[in-house]
């Protein structure tokens, strides 16, 4: 396959594709930013709820726990900079909010690949059982209240198989390498946002339905064999980029169940026992 020539993105055709009436209403984009979620840290205090941090390149891009986040540019790197009012525990909930309005914007722009694209809990996006993107959820709270959420995207849409270093090639793909085609990044990252907004404002009214009904649809995980990894108290900061969850946590064979009211993921342990987990320090395979 031919790598077609990077375009720059456009501010203004993403406003274009845009129906939000907050996220995304104030867009600052950097060509080169160490990682959208940790410029939107420093900035969290002077910028609106909504306002929207994009990077053609990362250099130095985030996972979960630490974990490196490969960021080369053409994808799209974006993180949403949300002031909710709510206690920490309803925090994690976002990561599938976000999930599903990644999810939605591919669908309803490429409904061909709307079958072969799912989620693996709690914040993987995978195409044809492969990792396109991720989500990456963080918050600053002070004095007990949340002062900001610093919700991160990415997606891959550009990358090729040798992108990607050998440990996680067979695990990570772009929308390029699993269609042949290259999106209008602008097109995507507005009919993210707008799907976001619109699961965010039901988020905000204790209404997780529809949210819970696409991560359900789409997820990869529930009625599966999963093999669970807490990193509780092992953080993984080697910096190397890792298979998900590779070392150092205590490891447990579970099934998955179903989801709970706030996306946590319901399990049941070998031995029969049943428990609720989120989102936090776990990670997970399948079997
Ligand atoms: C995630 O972490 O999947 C969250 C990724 C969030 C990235 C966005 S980009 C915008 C914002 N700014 C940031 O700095 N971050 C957010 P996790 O589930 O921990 O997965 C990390 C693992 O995925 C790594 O250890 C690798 O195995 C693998 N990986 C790294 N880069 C990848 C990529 N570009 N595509 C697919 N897999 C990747």
């Amino acid at each position: 396959m031919k790598r077609v020539a990077m375009e720059t993105l456009s501010l203004s055709k993403i406003n274009y594709f845009l129906k939000t009436k907050t996220l995304g209403q104030k867009i600052i984009s950097f060509t080169t930013v160490d990682s959208t979620n940790s410029e939107a840290k420093r900035r969290s205090a002077d910028e609106p709820e909504g306002a929207v941090l994009l990077s053609e390149v990362q250099t130095a891009g985030r996972g979960r726990l630490g974990r490196q986040w490969l960021s080369p540019g053409g994808n799209i790197w974006l993180t949403v900079l949300l002031k909710p009012e709510l206690p920490a525990t309803k925090i994690p909930s976002l990561t599938s909010v976000a999930a599903a309005a990644v999810c939605l914007a591919l669908e309803q722009l490429r409904p061909s690949i709307a079958d072969r694209l799912q989620i693996k809990w709690p914040n993987d996006i995978l195409l044809n059982g492969r990792k396109i993107g991720g989500i990456l959820t963080e918050m600053q709270v002070s004095a007990a209240k949340v002062q900001a959420v610093i919700l991160g995207i990415g997606l891959n849409v550009n990358l090729k198989a040798e992108d990607f270093p050998e440990e996680i090639r067979s695990l990570a793909s772009s929308i390029y390498l699993e269609t042949g085609e290259i999106p209008s990044r602008e097109q995507l990252i507005a009919s993210i946002l707008n799907s976001l907004e619109h699961l965010y404002f039901k988020f905000l009214e204790d209404d997780l339905s529809e949210t819970l009904a696409v991560c359900r649809r789409k997820s990869a995980v529930l009625g599966r064999k999963i093999i669970l990894i807490d990193h509780s108290g092992k953080p993984t900061s080697s910096g190397k980029l890792d298979r998900s969850g590779s070392p150092s946590g205590q490891i447990r064979e579970a099934e998955a169940l179903d989801l709970g009211s706030n996306g946590e993921l319901l399990i049941r342990y070998e031995n029969g026992e049943k428990a609720s987990i989120i989102s936090g320090e776990i990670s997970l395979r399948l079997q």
